[in-house]
């Protein structure tokens, strides 16, 4: 056990003949073994320790070593024997796999190009099923259980267990990635969005199901530690490709796990040595690499790499050289090991070494080639398991060493095995032999799908070990929404306005929040979630409202306590000040998001960030998230290419509303004044919550200061859909509108004052709180009038709003002219959009928007420039305007600038 435990490569230096002596180095270790044998590992440990502190006194440097041997972190002797019935579990292992694998191969046989995968799932299947039949709980009493993050690409290894359960119809299986047939069908990959009643984590896109698993286990303390659920031993598993690591969002916060000592957190890392292309590290070993991350961050590493039948061969190695071997190989070697057989095996990995070609010389090449990787032997696999959901303290990882392509014959660990969707006539019929599948070869060659009757053994053991670990999984449901948004009265204070006092949407948002935490029902509800932003948006009252949640509480004094603002930590404080990791806390945000599935809970999160530093960065996040079903509101602070001061091109934000836009379940919202955006608000816990409607919301807020106003009659409608009048014309038919969104309604208020008095033209000034969503009206009308041509033609809001107006329209925003451009389709030739397209400068606000030609000036030029070609305003007047309000007609585009 000593030589396994603590190898001499442990204690390995560079060689020197000058000062190593064999010898010497022979007898230290001598003793230390008899030391190890005579009063356990913890007394080797603690020599160890002494003996390191005592060459750091002297000054001595010594190497950080993160890897231990390349051998199982759980020594065989130290292993519990397998608590299933293991052949009965391998026949069911046999069936999904075959399964699985006929999903996909009758699928491409059919429909040539349509996809799948099989190796993935043939290298995960046991690490799968010793989670299902022995560790995933559905439920822990009448609470939520395990939450599971599958690999996503495995998919269909999931969806043939729930077959062979009876979950899954053979209509829904066979048409696996027909999803648009009029039939019952399956998606490719884990998607709620698709599949609502079966997945809840969306994972296939890489790095975001570690990423989502890790925040979704900070989370669960989270809602624990403030009394929200009862703690239980509930856990989140992640099942990560090893390819999948070197996404940066896999392991960029690993740290935060033990930090926050999140030891109801196991990653899986299904280290089949293989990507996409090729080698995860051919000329290295990704199990090393990752032993060293992992354990460097502060996790527990349970490394599980060889089968039990390397067991009696380390038992005949006197020499070591067999370890010495296995450390020495590449990962490209290990790859071509099973690529290429028994005899290469023998004579390349073994024949390096005579006496280790003698420790084989007993086996066949047969027995050679089936030599198992550790994450292929369900004893070491449940051994490792048991051990990771015992360990306290810090998150697991563990490292499981399995074969890509597993059973497919000549796809084994080949290069392009990922790519292969179907098996030829041969490779079908020796996996239907090798794995048992009792169909004849004729329906073997079809890819058949086989499941046994109901009262077999194999269904009737799956079921029961389900039912005894709670019931089935992947299984996502929904309370009915138990929930009553506050009414609008409840936001009185915002929507009375400022009464003269100048100040931001995003403090109005703020206040706005401070009210809503003090809710006494839903209160306690809310998530504010802030990635290091808190003072730039003036959160610091709410820092002292309800506190930054910190695991540990506050173990010091923060240097502020005197202050009535002082930074406050407490472990039930409410607040996730995430630092600076924007993927982190929408993470966060997509746990909380999904909690009223996960944890039964309707958590509503406000996230609230900078907004260029939101979807152009985490985008892929924000659409798992909108996948995932996931509900709350997204508030992109610092808002606008002109509105934010000084800070210049990389901060200045003028197409997040585009982006966000494109997100089927986001409504975008770019309100002027503080009661447009609690009219949003409520309405959309109204939605979300109380009507339990599949939503979220974007909505930026700015720092610009001025009086906001109180909310004047019967606007409401024309807030959440999109558009309302807010001043008309004084005096006159308006012969133009204008458009303002956000603090552009300002610009576009003094342009209708600068139109009305200087030029006696008279305008309208409408606010336009989100054109996407009257372009989604017009998009729907629009398609049924498309479908109805017998039926009378149905209008958009938008031009039911517009009835009976004349004249151009001048839409002017702090986003690019591409987001009231949505509306040119309804609009015609009246549309003229003044946006911010181009790179940001660093300036004022006033320079920066005439830079940018949106001030007031800018509009009231384009006004009088669109009406002069229209023949209603004198052509040579208008060029003099131009030329009066300070708009220069010879400077450059901004656009291109
Ligand atoms: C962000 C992202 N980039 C690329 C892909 C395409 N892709 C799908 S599977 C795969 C290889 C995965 O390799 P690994 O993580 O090792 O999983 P394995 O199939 O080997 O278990 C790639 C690149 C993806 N799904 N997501
Ligand atoms: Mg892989």
């Amino acid at each position: 056990m000593a030589t396994q435990e603590l190898s001499p490569r442990v204690l390995e230096f560079p060689s020197n003949p000058e000062i190593d002596s064999e010898e010497e180095i022979a007898e230290w270790l001598q003793a230390f073994d008899e030391l190890v044998d005579e009063e356990g590992p913890r007394r080797g440990c603690r020599l160890l320790e002494a003996l390191v502190k005592r060459a750091r006194e002297e000054g001595i440097e010594m190497p950080v070593q993160l890897n231990t041997p390349y051998v199982n972190t759980i020594p065989s002797e130290q292993e519990v024997p397998y608590p299933g019935d293991r052949q009965l579990e391998r026949r069911i292992k046999s069936l999904i796999r075959w399964n699985a694998m006929a999903m996909v191969h009758r699928q491409n046989k059919k429909d040539a190009g349509i996809g799948g995968h099989i190796s993935t799932y043939s290298s995960v299947a046991t690490l799968f099923e010793v989670g299902f039949n022995h560790f995933f709980h559905a439920r822990y009493g009448d609470q939520p259980g395990d939450l599971i993050y599958f690999q996503g690409h495995a998919s269909p290894g999931v969806y043939a267990r729930a077959y062979l359960e009876g979950r899954l119809s053979e209509e829904q299986v066979k048409n696996f990635r027909h999803e648009l047939r009029g039939e019952p069908a399956l998606p490719s990959y884990p998607h709620p969005w698709l599949l609502p009643d079966f997945w809840s984590f969306p994972t296939v896109s890489m790095g975001i199901g570690p990423l989502n698993a890790l925040y979704q286990a900070r989370f669960m303390r989270y809602l624990e530690n403030r009394g929200i659920i009862p703690a239980t031993p509930r856990k989140v598993w992640a099942f990560v490709g090893d390819g999948e690591t070197d996404e940066p969002e896999s392991m960029g916060s690993l740290t935060l796990g033990s930090r926050e000592k999140l030891d109801n957190l196991i990653f899986v890392v299904n280290c089949n040595l293989q990507r996409l292309d090729g080698p995860v590290r051919g000329n290295g070993k990704i199990i090393n690499e990752l032993e060293a991350a992992f354990r460097g961050a502060g996790w527990n590493v349970i490394k599980v790499l060889w089968g039990g039948d390397w067991d009696k061969l380390f038992e005949r190695d006197k020499s070591g050289l067999l370890l010495k071997r296995m450390e020495e190989c590449v990962d490209g070697e290990y790859q071509a090991y099973k690529a290429k057989g028994g005899e290469y095996i023998r004579n390349e990995f073994f024949g390096k070494y005579p006496q280790l070609l003698e420790i084989v010389a007993d086996m066949s090449d047969d027995e050679l080639h089936r030599l198992t990787r550790g994450g292929h032997d369900p004893q070491k696999v449940y051994n490792a398991y048991k051990r990771a959901v015992e360990h306290r303290g810090s998150p697991t990882v563990i490292l499981a060493h399995t074969v890509k392509g597993y059973g497919l014959g000549s796809a084994e660990a080949r290069n392009a095995t990922h790519q292969e969707k179907k098996l030829a006539d041969e490779a079908l019929t020796a996996f239907r032999s090798r794995f048992a599948i009792p169909i004849p070869e004729e329906s073997a060659r079809e890819g058949s799908l086989y499941r046994p009757p109901d009262d077999s053994p194999e269904i009737t053991y799956m079921r029961q070990r389900r039912k005894q670990l709670g019931g089935f999984l992947p299984h996502r449901e929904v309370p009915a929404p138990q929930f009553e948004a506050p009414s609008l009265e409840h936001f009185a204070e915002s929507l009375a306005g400022s009464k003269g006092r100048a100040v931001s949407t995003t403090m109005g948002y703020v206040s706005m929040l401070r009210q809503l935490l003090k809710h006494p029902e839903i209160g306690k509800l809310i998530v504010p979630i802030i990635p290091d932003e808190g003072r730039t948006f003036g959160m610091e009252s709410i820092i002292r409202q309800v506190g930054i949640y910190a695991s540990q509480g506050q173990l010091y004094k923060p240097h502020d306590v005197d202050m009535l603002l002082y930074y406050r930590e407490e472990k039930n404080g409410q607040i996730l000040e995430e630092g600076i990791t924007e993927a982190g806390s929408m993470a966060s945000f997509t746990a909380a998001g999904t909690a009223y599935s996960n944890y039964r809970v309707p958590m509503i999160p406000f996230f609230t960030y900078y907004s260029m530093f939101g979807f152009q960065r985490i985008g892929d996040m924000v659409w798992a998230f909108a996948d995932a079903r996931g509900r709350g509101f997204l508030m992109g602070g610092t808002a606008g290419r002109t509105t934010l001061s000084g800070e210049g091109l990389q901060h200045l934000d003028g197409h997040s509303h585009v982006l966000f836009s494109a997100v089927p379940t986001c409504h975008t919202y770019d309100p002027a004044y503080v009661y447009e955006i609690a009219v949003i608000v409520q309405d959309g816990m109204r939605r979300m919550y109380q009507e339990g409607e599949d939503r979220f919301y974007y909505v930026t807020v700015y720092n610009e200061d001025y009086a906001m106003p109180e909310m004047p009659k019967g606007v409401e409608e024309g807030i959440l859909r999109g558009i309302y009048k807010f001043r008309a014309a004084d005096g006159g038919k308006a012969i133009v509108h204008l458009f303002g969104s956000g603090p552009m309604l300002n610009e576009a208020l003094r342009a209708q004052e600068i139109l009305a008095q200087k030029y006696s033209v008279a305008a309208d000034v409408w606010s336009v709180t989100s054109y996407n969503e009257l372009r989604r009206d017009a998009l729907a009308i629009e398609r049924w009038n498309r479908l109805h041509p017998a039926e009378p033609e149905k209008r958009p809001y938008i031009l039911d709003v517009l009835n009976g107006t004349e004249g151009p329209i001048v839409a002017a925003t702090d986003y690019i002219k591409a987001v009231p451009d949505q509306l040119s389709p309804w609009l015609c030739n009246r549309l003229v959009s003044l946006g911010t397209d181009g790179f940001g400068r660093s300036d004022n606000r006033q320079h920066l928007r005439r830079f940018f030609e949106v001030n007031a000036e800018a509009i009231a030029a384009a006004a009088l420039s669109r009406l002069a070609r229209e023949g209603k305003f004198d052509a040579q007047r208008a060029q003099k305007a131009i030329e009066e309000l300070g708009v220069d007609a010879a400077k450059i585009d901004p656009a291109i600038a």
